[in-house]
């Protein structure tokens, strides 16, 4: 099978932070369990760079818009090239193979008779680059939702797509597919927003500086900034070697641009006659010490606090917090020094730290580190049972009910250390049996952890298979989560802490 996620293309006005490196993140979390299950992979992260607002803060910094915006997208790549993301591309707006692309689609559309010439005036974000409707504008008292700053009244001659037009095919889509968009909660919001009746939408601008694709065949308009960074999904792919990956299985997003991924986008592919996306998912926001992260607070989680915690408590520990604790589903999540702490010390050091290292303390203390003969099944049935929750999750990014039951597992497994006592058994040889079974048990355990938290911790995963002495790449997934594939007589590697406390 294939799988094809995305995440949204960054703004290049400024430098990533968490909320950017949680979405990537948790898009290749998905693509690292697809790859492990075998599906052929393509995972697309890039920047959107023709807003206004490069335009402005090149201006500040006395720069071009392309040379802003090859300073900032080299910064995007650069965070994720050191936080081990594993994107198959990464497209920025400006490069020509998508500008050509992106000016073949308008052209298409210019063609389909659901575009007219026309005037607008509306509130403008210009934070968002997006127009409020009316409504949305008063219930706002005329500030962006987003930064507070003022809507501006703005009058455009623009080309229109007729989205008024869509309002029955959208409503269908959501009911016939209701895995479109996810969660529930954001499909219903769109729905009753959809209901509340759609306007024309501009799809171009008069451009006031040379920044952004052209209209073809109309050199006065550039396409207009969203439109062009929609694009990218569809332009990525679109060549002979890569055409199979559409239509794209996941675009991952954050709810502030549900509405562009949920209605404008479809919309545009039903226009075009393209295949749509099997999904769209939105996740909630980030905040920081219980605070709404904003620039006048100044309160990012920026790029230097992101290497101070990597630096501390190591990539993975991380990438564990974002996806256990993060905004996945619809309630926002926060992000503080006392809970990444809490969090570390109670999940990873006591719970799986200690699993691992108990474990392989004792196969080396009581058998010479060589993995004994199974004697019982007694953790087979919990062990299946989770990794079908997991999988389960896993296949709709709920990651964290996957992550869940993952660690309900190696509580489970840690009781069971308790109950057997593997210390008092080890005390009288007509034990020996009895216990050889225990300490499989608990190594087979171990092993099946590596497995299963490959994707939210791959370098762990693998420090816990070389420890255990089963360093060899991953095999086929479906066979890798079958109890009891650990082979009696492997012998345990070097033992080492894997989360070390923190104070
Ligand atoms: O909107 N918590 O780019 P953008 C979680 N260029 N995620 C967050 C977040 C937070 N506090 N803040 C941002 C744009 N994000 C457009 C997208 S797509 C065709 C064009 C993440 O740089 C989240 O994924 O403002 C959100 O949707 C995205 O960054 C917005 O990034």
């Amino acid at each position: 099978m294939k799988f094809y996620v995305t995440t949204p293309i960054y703004y290049v006005n400024d430098r990533p932070h968490i909320g950017h490196v949680y979405t990537t993140t948790m898009a290749d979390i998905a693509a690292r369990f697809h790859r492990l299950c075998g599906d052929e992979v393509f995972f697309l992260t890039g920047t959107d760079e023709h807003a206004a607002k490069v335009v402005d803060s090149a201006a500040e910094h006395g720069m071009t818009p392309q040379q802003w915006a090859d300073q900032n997208a080299q910064a995007f790549q650069e965070t994720f090239a050191k936080l081990g993301i594993t994107n198959d591309d990464f497209i920025r707006t400006s490069q020509p193979r998508h500008k050509e692309k992106a000016q073949q689609y308008m052209a298409e559309l210019l063609k389909t008779g659901d575009v007219y010439l026309g005037e607008y005036e509306g509130w403008y974000d210009a934070g968002q680059e997006e127009y409020l409707p009316e409504n949305k504008a008063k219930e706002y008292e005329f500030k962006s939702p987003i930064n507070g700053k003022p809507l501006v009244r703005k009058r455009e001659k623009n080309y229109f797509f007729r989205l008024s037009q869509y309002s029955d095919a959208l409503l269908k889509l959501l009911e016939d597919r209701p895995e479109f968009v996810q969660p529930d909660v954001r499909r219903k919001e769109v729905a009753n927003r959809i209901r509340e009746g759609l306007n024309d939408i501009p799809i171009s601008r008069t451009s006031e500086h040379n920044w952004g694709i052209r209209v073809p065949g109309d050199e006065a308009h550039v396409i207009y900034v969203w439109i062009d960074a929609l694009f990218n999904y569809l332009s990525a792919v679109d060549n002979p070697e890569r055409r199979h990956f559409w239509p794209a299985d996941v675009h991952l997003i954050a709810k502030d641009i549900l509405w562009f991924h949920a209605v404008i986008w479809p919309t545009m592919l039903m226009a075009l006659k393209r295949e749509l996306p099997r999904q769209v998912y939105a996740h909630s926001f980030w905040i920081s010490e219980g605070q709404k992260m904003s620039k006048s607070l100044g309160n990012f989680v920026d790029l230097e606090k992101i290497d101070r915690y990597v630096a501390d408590f190591g990539l993975d520990a991380l990438r564990y917090f974002l996806a256990r604790h993060g905004p996945l589903g619809i309630n926002d999540s926060d992000f503080s020094d006392a809970r990444f702490n809490d969090v570390y010390n109670a999940e990873l050091a006591d719970k799986m730290g200690n699993l691992v290292n108990r474990t392989l303390t004792m196969i080396q203390r009581y058998r010479n580190g060589v993995v004994p003969q199974p004697n019982d099944e007694a953790l087979r049935a919990v062990a299946e049972k989770m990794v079908s929750a997991y999988r389960e999750g896993m296949g709709c990014l709920d990651f964290v009910g996957a992550l869940e039951a993952l660690w309900d597992f190696v509580v489970r497994s840690n009781q069971y250390v308790e109950e057997t006592a593997p210390w008092k058994l080890a005390k009288d040889p007509a034990n020996t049996r009895q216990l050889d079974g225990v300490l499989y048990n608990l190594a087979e355990s171990t092993r099946l952890i590596s497995v299963l938290v490959t994707p939210f911790m791959p370098t762990i995963a693998q420090q816990v298979r070389t420890q255990l002495g089963v360093a060899d790449k991953l095999q086929v997934f479906t066979d890798e989560i079958a109890w009891g594939r650990l082979a009696p007589g492997t012998k345990v590697g070097q033992i080492a802490p894997l989360f070390p406390k923190r104070t």
